[in-house]
């Protein structure tokens, strides 16, 4: 028993939007970095509890193991109380944020899986073929995110007047894959959403400690003036408190 969460996870990567819901839920955690991609990270304790090796990965209190952003965040919404605010209230607005959160799963961070490990999902060793694949891959996933912000119009946030789960997920994965600059040509006001959901206070300062490039290829794009380069290992790793600030900022939100 651990008796708090471990959160598996790296610099601009999914674990981000995990990242964020703890902070929303005012939860402490203590966050491990490994990354595949890392070969110095605590790779050995994330395939014990993975064999995936894949981030973001929850240890819960009891010990299980949560793997899939989508199911993690879906989890701490439906089953932990101080988490209870990731998802909408209304079940109408709570079902469309569900169907949100697998749509991400599985046709967005699914497509950035593709286009990152190429090896594992061709036989092909020639260039061209490869590229084909890249390039056929990114056209795919940028049509995947046009039919998200078509279907999922949630306003100011995805998930209603406070951002929610649906929200720190979009924004995380909309970062890979050329996304953004796709959705700023096909999809504005989408786009406009992502930014608002970037800036929010929840947000903002999870995105800050993720904002340079890590050595994926697909990585978060450095934020404007956000501490690119300044980010350091020991500021990431750790331990995190509630950051009682936000906790009364949803809490107050709550009281309208
Ligand atoms: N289906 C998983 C995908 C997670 C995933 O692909 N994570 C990436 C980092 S953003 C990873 O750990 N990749 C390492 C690898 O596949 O070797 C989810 O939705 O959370």
């Amino acid at each position: 028993m651990n008796e708090t969460y471990t959160l598996y996870g790296s610099r601009s990567s999914g674990s981000a939007a995990v990242e964020v819901a703890f902070e929303a839920c005012s939860l402490p955690y203590r966050l491990v970095r490994a990354a595949t991609w890392e070969p110095d990270s605590a790779l050995d304790e994330l395939r014990k509890v993975n064999p995936m090796q894949q981030i973001p990965t929850l240890v819960l209190p009891d010990g299980g193991v949560m793997t899939e952003s989508a199911a993690i965040l879906l989890h701490l919404g439906f089953n932990v109380p101080a988490c209870r605010r990731l998802l909408p209230e209304d079940a109408g607005t709570r079902a469309q944020s569900i169907r949100g959160l697998v749509f991400i799963a599985a046709n967005c961070y699914s497509a950035i899986s593709i286009a990152d490990y190429l090896e594992r999902w061709t036989l092909s060793t020639d260039d061209k073929s490869r590229e084909d694949l890249r390039q056929g891959t990114r056209r795919q996933l940028h049509r995947h995110w046009e039919i998200f912000a078509d279907t999922f119009t949630g306003s100011p946030y995805l998930s209603g007047a406070q951002p929610g789960a649906l929200d720190f997920l979009a924004a995380v994965v909309s970062k890979w894959g050329g996304a953004r600059a796709h959705l700023r040509e096909n999809r504005p006001s989408f786009l406009k959403t992502l930014a608002s959901i970037d800036a929010h206070e929840l947000v903002a300062p999870v995105f800050k400690r993720h904002s340079t490039c890590g050595r994926r290829a697909s990585c978060m794009s450095p934020m404007s003036g956000a501490g690119a380069g300044s980010w350091r290992a020991s500021s990431w790793t750790g331990w995190r408190f509630r950051p009682v600030r936000i906790g009364l900022t949803w809490a107050a939100a709550r009281a309208r």
